[in-house]
C-alpha cells in the first residue's frame, strides 16, 4: 500500500465552529489516535466498533493534561476514506485547540497532509479514479444547482462509465487489428479495413459528441460570464447594479466613469453569471479611454454572452451602430434603457440596424423591467447550458467540464484520425494499431488508469488540506 507513514490535517476549515474534525490517515493511525483519546465510559478502546462514534477525551500524552472532550470513529483499512486506517477525531472547533491537537499526533509520529493527499492517497489505493477525485473538488467549490448536479453526477462514476466505455470500444478495435496480424494467412473471415475505418468513424463521432460537452459543462462549473457593453452613459454601471441589488460601480453623469472592469457574480436560476462592466464603447482621441475600450473589446470576445445596453432617450447614433456590430452572432440579451425617460430611440429601429438580441425595456433609475431582464437572462443561460439533444450519448447528459477532459478527449480524437488514415492507406496493421493504443492511452488518462506523477501533482494541488 502507498507510502508506509501516517498523515493528519484537520478535515473541516480554519476558524471557530461548533466541531472541528481532525483527520488521520495511515498505518498508525489508529494507534496515534489511541495514544491521544480515551473513552470517557468503562469502554475498552480495543472494544471499538469500526464506523462508530464514541465519547472521550484528548489528553496531552507527554503531561496527561486534559486538552478536549472529543468524539473518535475509527476505519480500519480498507473501508475507509484513503483505504488505509483512518481515525477522525471530532474536538470542539477552536482555532487553538485544533492546533494543539494536531501538534499532539506529530508529536505522536504522523505528518502533516499535503493539500489532496487524502484524496491522492484514495486514488493511489482504488478508492476512486480521478474523476471522482474531481468531482469532489467540484462538489466542494458548486455554486449552484446545476454545478451541484453535475459533480455528484461524476462522483456517482457516471463520466469515468462513459470513458471507460469508450475505451473498451477503442480496444475492440485494436483487436480487430490483431486479428488482421494472428490470422493473415489463414481462411477467416476478418473485419476488412472498411469495418474498422467505420468502426473508427463512429467512436471519433461519440468521442467529439463527449469533448463539445466542455462548453456547456464548464459554464455548468464556473458560471456563465457576462459582458455589459454599450457606448458611454447607456447606463451600464446602473444595470450592473440594478442585477447585483448593491452600488457596485460607480454611476456618474459623466461620461467615461468606467474604465477598468468591474466583475461581480449573480445567481439566476440553476447557473451562476459573472457579470462584468466594461468601459463605453465609443470613438476616443483620450489615450486612457482607448485602453479601456480596447480591453472592453478584448474581455467580451472572451466571455460566454453579452449584455448590450442601449440610451432609449437618445436618438440612435454611430457609437451605437459599433454595439450592434459587437453583438452580431453572439449570445445575449439587449436592454434598452431609461425607459422612464421620453423615448428617443426604439426597438424596431435597432431591429432594423441589424440587433438580433432578444430586447428588454429596462429602467435601471426605477428598476422597472428587472423581472423581466432577469427572465431573458435566466433563458438564455439556460440554453447555453442545455445539452444539444443531438449530442447526448445513449440519451445521457453527461458533460465534461475540465480543461485536463477536454485535452485528453482532443488527443483520442487526434490519434483515431492518425489510426483512421493509416487504415485507408492499407498500412499494416501494427502500424494502424499503434496510433488506435495511443487514443486508449489518452482515454485512460482521464480515470488515471494511464498517468504520470505529474498529472496526480497538478491535480491534487488544487485541493485543500485535509481532502
Ligand atoms: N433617467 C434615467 N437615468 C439613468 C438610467 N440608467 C442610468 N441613468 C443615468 O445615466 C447616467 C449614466 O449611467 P451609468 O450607469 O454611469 O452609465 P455607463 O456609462 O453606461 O456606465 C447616470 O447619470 C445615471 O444616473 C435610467 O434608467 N433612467
Ligand atoms: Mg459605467
Amino acid at each position: 500500500m502507498y507510502p508506509a507513514d501516517t498523515i493528519v490535517a484537520p478535515a473541516t476549515p480554519p476558524g471557530t465552529g461548533a466541531v472541528a474534525i481532525v483527520r488521520l490517515s495511515g498505518p498508525r493511525a489508529i494507534a496515534i489516535a489511541r495514544a491521544l483519546w480515551r473513552p470517557l465510559a468503562r469502554a475498552d478502546f480495543a472494544d471499538l466498533v469500526p464506523r462508530r462514534l464514541y465519547l472521550g477525551e484528548i489528553r496531552d500524552p507527554a503531561t496527561a493534561a486534559p486538552i478536549d472532550r472529543a468524539m473518535l470513529a475509527v476505519f480500519p483499512a480498507p473501508r475507509s476514506l484513503t483505504g488505509e486506517d483512518v481515525a477522525e477525531l471530532q474536538c470542539h472547533g477552536g482555532v487553538y485547540l485544533v492546533r494543539r491537537v494536531i501538534a499532539l499526533a506529530t508529536a505522536a509520529g504522523a505528518r502533516r497532509a499535503e493539500p489532496g493527499e487524502f484524496s491522492r492517497r484514495a486514488f493511489l489505493n482504488g478508492r476512486i479514479d480521478l474523476t471522482e477525485a474531481e468531482a469532489i473538488a467540484d462538489l466542494v467549490a458548486a455554486r449552484g444547482e446545476a454545478a451541484l448536479t453535475m459533480a455528484l453526477a461524476q462522483l456517482s462514476g457516471a463520466l469515468a462509465a462513459r470513458v471507460t466505455n469508450l475505451r473498451r470500444q477503442v480496444i475492440a478495435i485494436r483487436a480487430h487489428l490483431e486479428a488482421e496480424i494472428d490470422f493473415a494467412d489463414e481462411d477467416i473471415r476478418l473485419p476488412s479495413r472498411d469495418d474498422i475505418v467505420r468502426d473508427i468513424d463512429s467512436l471519433a463521432a461519440d468521442l467529439t459528441a463527449l469533448h463539445d460537452s466542455f462548453a456547456r459543462g464548464r459554464i455548468i462549473r464556473e458560471g456563465a460570464r457576462a459582458a455589459i457593453i454599450g457606448k458611454p452613459n447607456a447606463g451600464k454601471s446602473s444595470v450592473l447594479n440594478l442585477l447585483l441589488g448593491t452600488d457596485r460601480a460607480i454611476v456618474t453623469p459623466i461620461p467615461g466613469t468606467t474604465r477598468d472592469i468591474i466583475e461581480d457574480s449573480i445567481a439566476l436560476g440553476r447557473i451562476p453569471m459573472v457579470l462584468a462592466d466594461t468601459a463605453g464603447l465609443r470613438e476616443s482621441d483620450d489615450p486612457v479611454e482607448r485602453l479601456g475600450i480596447e480591453r472592453t473589446r478584448r474581455h467580451t470576445a472572451a466571455t460566454d454572452l453579452v449584455i448590450a445596453v442601449f440610451d432609449s432617450s437618445r436618438p440612435l447614433d454611430s457609437d451605437d451602430a459599433g454595439v450592434i456590430a459587437m453583438c452580431a452572432g453572439r449570445v445575449g440579451v439587449a436592454i434598452l434603457n431609461k425607459r422612464d425617460l421620453p423615448p428617443r430611440l426604439s426597438a424596431d429601429l435597432l431591429l432594423v440596424r441589424g440587433l438580433e438580441l432578444p430586447l428588454i425595456e429596462v429602467s435601471a433609475l426605477t428598476a422597472a423591467g428587472l423581472p423581466e431582464l432577469r427572465d431573458a437572462l435566466a433563458h438564455t443561460l439556460a440554453e447555453l447550458s442545455a445539452s444539444d439533444p443531438g449530442a447526448a450519448i445513449d440519451g445521457e447528459q453527461i458533460a465534461i467540464s475540465r480543461e485536463r477532459h477536454r485535452d485528453a478527449l482532443s488527443n483520442a480524437i487526434a490519434a483515431l484520425a492518425a489510426a483512421r488514415a493509416s487504415a485507408r492507406s492499407a498500412m499494416p496493421p501494427e502500424i494502424v494499431a499503434v496510433d488506435v493504443m495511443a487514443a486508449a492511452d489518452a482515454l485512460g488518462s482521464i480515470t488515471g488508469l494511464v498517468g504520470t506523477e505529474d498529472v496526480l501533482d497538478a491535480l491534487f494541488r488544487e485541493f485543500c488540506i485535509g481532502k
